[in-house]
């Protein structure tokens, strides 16, 4: 079931969307900066504090103002407030966290959008918790229920597992509440205590996560992090590697969002073996000595990290390694160089684009979809990618011939809803490059926009970008406004998610002109060229047209098969 939030702009959360970052650093408990900011009354600073967790990648902004020495409840309203006029940080949905009820009404009152909030529980009996559910349904919000009850905290998998089911009984039966609007927070708990008692506490967790998603329908799973590693403060090294291998499992079983620090997050992939194995001895609970042999292990971790020795053995690899190392760690700093060596080693400057930074960035993907590396992560590495295509882009431009006339206009825009921009850049480049005109419309571009674009700038051809599933419905809508509206240009689609075969079959039907998938962007400006030569025209319009059709037949067969069966 998708969980729909909003801040000025929807997020639907739906299983594709992955896992979903919470950012941690608005929140006076927990990030001293944010705290000093606010206890002087500097809002403005603080305002600078959740614009870079939206920048970061944040998907929403958990925001707690849970202070002895200030009036939460004016703090949270004037916060909320400023935040409501600043569109860069509003877009995303906020997350009001309190452990005080009237400071979360508070933020409730002036909140725009769908917002979260972080937390109710069954600590004060169930008429209460039922009464705060109802004002949440009222307010129009959706919550996070942490596993605590009339009895305390929940530590252990069964516990976990009772009160969040009598918990999701209570909202759905007796509060009218959306299931899908459920978040449990079934309490991730420090490990590696020297306690006994809390040996299993992430082993409880994970599988109190996967009961709750196998067994109580629509609802989703958050946690705050950061606990989990709090054995371990000071030694960063070790806490990264515990929150990417926790991480890692916990989505493995269902985990949906969670608070994080995204400075604190390592690559799971990337974790030095040895240490990764002994993390995940104590994450799992697999050996009566694992905590010793992890503090053993994080001695040594911590008096190289005093020695500020950077590990640099990746800078012996051959540049194609190199390239794909900056790209996952997000390092910058010696992009420009390897780039400019991996020019140098092919014919063209797209070729490396195409080569090394493609390959690079398709690991980038697969981690992230495996769960192995997270949002504000990916936002470094394209940043990388983009530094990286930045450096090539003069080498490129020389490629063009110089005085040649524009051989035409393509209007190109990465769909509504979808903020991946780089593909579409890199085409944009190739194609102004090879002498076209491009109108550029950015990201998140509604249908109206592209084809009022269109027709002002008298455009030969339009070209749509979308990287994310909901991309490809918004695709086809935009060649049904096409038809409508009587247009006859070529339309382009371009991106990861599209292919021929979804185009063939669910968006050229849809427009009677030439629709054409384009898988790179090194075939785009042979395809540009075919669709908008006289000469060539025709006859690649009548190939496309047969090869579409040709799958749609296929597609229909295979669908027909599958009914059969
Ligand atoms: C970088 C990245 C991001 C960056 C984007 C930064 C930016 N400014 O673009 C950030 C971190 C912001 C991001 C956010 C998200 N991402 Co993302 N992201 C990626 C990643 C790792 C790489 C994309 C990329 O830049 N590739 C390199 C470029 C050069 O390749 P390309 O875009 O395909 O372009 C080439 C061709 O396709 C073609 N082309 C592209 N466009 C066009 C257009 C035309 C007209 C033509 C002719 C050709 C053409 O030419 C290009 C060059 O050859 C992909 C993984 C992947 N394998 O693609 C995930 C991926 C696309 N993201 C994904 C997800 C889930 C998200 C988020 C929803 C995550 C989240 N939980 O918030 C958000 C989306 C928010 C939104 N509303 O859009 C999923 C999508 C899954 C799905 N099917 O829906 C992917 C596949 C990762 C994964 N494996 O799960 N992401």
């Amino acid at each position: 079931m998708i969980l729909r939030l909003s801040g000025l702009e929807a997020l639907n959360i739906t299983p594709e969307f992955g896992f979903v970052v919470i950012g941690e650093r608005t929140n006076i408990t927990g990030s001293p900066k944010f705290s000093k900011l606010i206890l002087a009354g500097d809002f403005e600073g603080a305002l600078a504090v959740a614009r870079q967790q939206v920048q970061g990648g944040a998907n929403l902004l958990d925001v707690n103002m849970d202070e002895g020495m200030i009036d939460s409840e004016a703090a949270m309203v004037r916060f909320l407030n400023l935040i409501g006029s600043e569109p860069e940080i509003t877009r995303i949905p906020i997350v009001i966290d309190s452990s005080k009820w009237t400071v979360i009404e508070a933020g409730l009152k002036c909140v725009q959008g769908k917002a979260v909030v972080n937390s109710i529980s069954l600590k004060n009996g169930e008429e209460e918790f039922l009464r705060q559910a109802r004002l949440i349904r009222q307010y129009g919000a959706a919550t996070i229920v942490m596993a605590f009850d009339e009895r305390g905290q929940a530590d252990d998998r069964q516990r976990k597992i009772d009160i969040c089911s009598r918990a999701y009984d209570l909202l759905t039966k007796q509060a009218d509440f959306p299931a899908s609007d459920i978040i449990f927070d079934p309490n991730i708990l420090t490990i590696a205590t020297g306690l006994e008692e809390h040996r299993n506490y992430a082993v409880d967790f994970i599988e109190a996560t996967r009961w709750i998603k196998n067994n109580l329908p629509g609802a989703h799973v958050s946690g705050g992090v950061s606990n989990i590693s709090f054995s371990f403060r000071g030694n960063n090294t070790v806490r990264e590697a515990m929150h990417a291998a926790f991480l890692f499992h916990a989505i493995r079983a269902g985990l949906d969002m969670g608070i994080v620090n995204a400075g604190q997050l390592a690559v799971y992939e990337e974790i030095e073996p040895e240490l990764r194995e002994r993390v995940e001895d104590v994450l799992l609970n697999r050996r009566d000595d694992a905590t010793e042999r992890l503090v053993d292990f994080a001695e040594n971790v911590r008096a190289k990290d005093k020695t500020r020795v950077a590990d640099e053995a990746w800078r012996a690899e051959p540049v194609e390694g190199r390239l794909k190392h900056a790209l996952i760690k997000g390092i910058v700093d010696y992009i420009d160089a390897d780039t400019e060596e991996a020019r140098q080693k092919c014919k063209r400057p797209l070729d490396v684009i195409e080569g090394p930074l493609m390959a690079g960035m398709s690991v980038v993907g697969d981690l992230f979809g495996a769960g192995k590396m997270f949002l504000p992560q990916v936002v470094k590495s394209a940043r990388v990618m983009k530094k990286a295509v930045a450096y090539l882009m003069p080498f490129m431009e020389a490629e063009k011939s110089a005085g040649a006339k524009p051989q035409g206009r393509i209007v190109m825009a990465t769909v509504k809803g979808d903020v991946h921009d780089i593909g579409k850049n890199i085409v944009g480049v190739v194609l102004q490059c090879n002498n076209y005109d491009v109108v550029d419309l950015g990201v998140m571009v509604p249908a109206a926009k592209i084809l009022e674009t269109a027709r002002e700038k008298n455009a030969d051809a339009i070209g749509l970008s979308g990287l994310i599933t909901p991309s490809l419905d918004e695709m086809v809508h935009v060649a049904q406004e096409m038809e409508r509206e009587g247009f006859r240009l070529p339309l382009l689609i371009g991106g990861a998610t599209t292919s021929r075969a979804h185009t063939a079959v669910k968006i050229a039907p849809h427009y009677g002109a030439s629709t054409v998938h384009v898988l790179d962007a090194s075939r785009a400006v042979g395809v540009v060229n075919s669709l908008l030569k006289e000469e060539l025209r025709s006859e690649f319009d009548k190939k496309t047209r047969q090869e579409y059709e040709r799958l749609r037949q296929e597609h229909a067969a295979k669908t027909k098969k599958k009914k059969l069966l």
